[in-house]
């Protein structure tokens, strides 16, 4: 089994069409050309100071567990909603990933938001990170239930089989066993040049591959999730107030500036201030 490919710029219903198909099916997708030439090297450009300031062995993650997954060699920039006006601006909204969490996400909140974003430069000597599904995060929601995130990992250098593209395993969000562990022929490696993204979903296993070269893999995790749960990241630390005033609104409707009203479809609302929508009170200057 391989990956599909999707070109990121046909017209927008046939694209979210064969996005949705190519999840359904194989719970992964190669977007062919998510960041245009343009966008990459500018995007790159702002992230290089930051990638270069961040030290591979910093041991300051929440816990040991998270420490192993990311391991020692791996220079992170997190929060990225808050450090790139680029990202901010024209990743968080790209148009592809809208058109994959409408389908994939929207059936079950009434507003999706940014889970995290998250440059992760991984170097010489990365191994491989274990196998998981990103939504197990969320491990305390009963199952079955329905996908709580759509994930994804820009590639921001060329991704090969050699240098740590993410491996995923195409047909492991259906399986029924939620133990049972790949064999290694059923891993696939995300190969893909500068600027294309592996979009997957939150029930599909996958991983950070082994980088066996003497260069950095720059990729970036950028993941939604369903607008009432908990986020990885704190958006509103990421992305204070008054950063966020100065983003175009439909930014901070995704970074969770928006109220989550469920009223319509018989649920309640969430995260309003003095029960009064927070982009609204932003919009007219109220706060
Ligand atoms: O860096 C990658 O290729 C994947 C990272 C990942 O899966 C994660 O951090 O959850
Ligand atoms: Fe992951």
């Amino acid at each position: 089994m391989g990956i599909s490919h999707v070109a990121a710029d046909g017209p927008p219903d046939a694209l979210a069409d064969a996005l949705a198909q190519a999840l359904e099916a194989d719970g992964a997708v190669i977007v062919d050309g998510l960041l245009d030439a343009d966008l990459l090297a500018r995007f790159n450009a702002e992230l290089e100071p930051m990638v270069e300031a961040a030290r591979p062995d910093h041991g300051r993650f929440v816990n040991d567990a998270v420490a192993g997954f990311f391991g020692d060699r791996t220079r992170h920039v997190l929060g990225v909603a808050g450090k790139s006006r680029i990202f901010a601006n024209e990743v968080l909204t790209h148009p592809v990933y809208r058109a994959a969490c409408d389908r994939v996400l929207l059936p079950n909140c009434a507003r999706y938001r940014l889970n995290i974003a998250h440059v992760m430069d991984r170097g010489p000597g990365s191994v491989r990170q274990w196998p998981h599904r990103d939504q197990d995060i969320w491990n305390h929601m009963p199952v079955p239930h329905p996908e709580l995130q759509l994930a994804s990992v820009i590639a921001l250098v060329d991704f090969t089989a050699d240098n740590g593209a993410t491996v995923v395993v195409p047909g492991s969000h259906r399986w029924e066993d939620p133990r049972r562990m790949p064999t290694e022929d059923e891993w696939v490696a995300a190969e893909m040049p500068a600027g294309s993204a592996v979009i997957y979903l939150g029930s599909t296993i996958h991983a950070g591959g082994s980088n066996t070269t003497e260069g950095w893999r720059r990729g970036m995790h950028v993941s939604y999730c369903l607008g009432w749960l908990r986020t990885e990241e704190n958006q509103f630390l990421a992305v204070p107030l008054d950063a966020a005033r100065t983003l175009p609104r439909e930014s901070q409707e995704l970074l969770g500036y928006a109220a989550h009203d469920a009223i319509a479809t018989g649920g309640g609302y969430l995260g309003t201030h003095e029960v009064q929508d927070p982009v609204e009170l932003i919009a007219r200057g109220e706060l």
